[in-house]
């Protein structure tokens, strides 16, 4: 492997990949993890586990590192053909992050953000985050042996979460503010108190949510048409097609698919500056959507998902809450996948863009569910109501299953 560098997307400036160093200090720009093109070929991981270490080679951290993991990523990809006609495409593909060991994507860069923070000698990891990324951080913190500090805007948090960040034993701080607030805090808080920053503005995460992509192609045998993503701090997108960059780069595949940007209505600064072609990003100042993942109005990462989005001549567009909820219950519902409102933004975007013809009806296109379903309970009482309550008595249970009485014969 060559030695990986951390550079400025804006200026270029180079910084040495053992500094710790979170923006460029020459002009405040992201920073990203490069490194040569490997010369690796698909046979090398042939043998190896389906998950994110697979692609040991693409993963810019020293050998003889000890990893800290939970056996992330291998996600399943699922051909959905119910919920592809519900949406008006030929093929419909859902890559499953719920399926990861803490139930999100986030897993998948925090096995490499953790392992960094513990090359780096760090003794705590803190994050701000809307509970996937908190959930995440707690459960590889305490893998290895790390104090995780998280702040998390107050009353906006699923509580399958908040329950996983409290149970592996972060400290956990809610703050009367919302998530890009939460996000100021605990980057200032980190800088002064000397302690490991993993929000997605940390690129080392984005090397090991970069893997999707590698996984993708593997398990559709060939580069899809089209790759849909929710985005929220915008760290998913920028990784997923970063993964794509290189696996070109390094001539693995021959072409790269278009990435579609998906927000929630109530929180779409992207969407809202790629409509009008603007340069940058208009902050909202009360981002609001069911999706709580991805209530988020001043999204770090805006930058590299523009690049992800205007680079890969992809589409972008926003979707109302009552899009996400109507496509949950069909993903659920059509094919027993269950996901959390922000992934269904995902699918939800898709639908939209088949009906307004940016995506043909005969494309191939794969939709990134991001979280599991059990993370926002409180959310699906919601949405469905809670159950029907009866005395215990045959009668009032038999009235509901039937509301005609059942043929004798039934009963033989
Ligand atoms: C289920 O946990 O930002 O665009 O603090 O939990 O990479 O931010 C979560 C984000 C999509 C958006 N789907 O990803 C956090 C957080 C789910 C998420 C996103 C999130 P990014």
């Amino acid at each position: 492997m060559s030695e990986p560098r951390l550079k400025c997307i804006i200026c270029n400036k180079e910084y040495d990949p053992e500094e710790i160093v979170y923006n460029c200090k020459s002009c405040g720009g992201l920073l990203e993890v490069t490194m040569d093109p490997p010369d690796v070929s698909w046979d090398r991981f042939a043998n190896r586990p389906f998950g994110v270490w697979r692609y040991r080679e693409l993963i810019p951290i020293k050998e003889g590192t000890e990893i800290v993991s939970l056996d992330e990523g291998g996600t399943p990809l699922y051909r959905c053909d119910r919920l592809a006609r519900w949406a008006g495409v030929r093929r419909l593909f859902i890559k499953y992050e719920g399926r990861n060991p803490t139930g999100s994507f986030k897993d998948r860069g925090m096995t490499v953000g953790v392992t960094k923070a513990r090359s780096l000698g760090s003794r705590a990891v803190a994050c701000a985050s809307t509970g996937n990324t908190s959930a995440s951080l707690a459960a590889y913190a305490a893998r290895a042996g790390i104090t995780c500090y998280v702040i998390l805007p107050s009353g906006k948090v699923a509580m399958g979460k908040l329950a996983q960040a409290l149970m592996h034993g972060a400290k956990v701080i809610s703050v009367k503010g919302n998530f890009d607030q939460a996000l100021k805090l605990v980057m200032d808080v980190s800088r002064s108190m000397g302690i490991y920053l993993l929000n997605s503005i940390n690129p080392w995460r984005l090397e090991g949510q970069k893997t999707l992509a590698f996984e993708l192609v593997e398990q559709l045998g060939h580069v899809p048409e089209l790759v849909s993503v929710p985005m929220g701090n915008c760290g998913n997108i920028s990784a997923i097609w970063k993964g794509f960059k290189e696996l070109s780069g390094a001539g693995m595949i021959s072409e790269k698919p278009r990435m579609y940007g998906v927000q929630a209505a109530g929180a779409a600064p992207v969407v809202e500056m790629l409509r009008k072609n603007l340069e940058s990003i208009t902050p909202i100042k009360s981002p609001e959507t069911i999706a709580t993942a991805i209530r988020i109005g001043n999204p770090v990462n805006w930058p590299k998902a523009v690049e992800a989005i205007r680079g890969s001549g992809g589409i972008y567009d926003s979707v109302t809450d009552e899009e996400i909820v109507e496509t949950q219950k069909a993903i659920a519902y059509l094919e027993g996948i269950g996901v959390e409102p922000a992934s269904a933004a995902s699918v939800a975007g898709v639908r939209k863009a088949v009906r307004a013809c940016l995506i043909h009806p005969d494309a191939e296109v794969v939709c990134v569910c991001t979280g599991h379903l059990l993370k926002d309970p409180e959310e699906v009482i919601t949405v469905c109501g809670k159950p029907v309550e009866i005395p215990p008595d045959l009668k009032a249970v038999s009235d509901l299953i039937s509301p005609e009485p059942l043929p004798q014969t039934c009963f033989g």
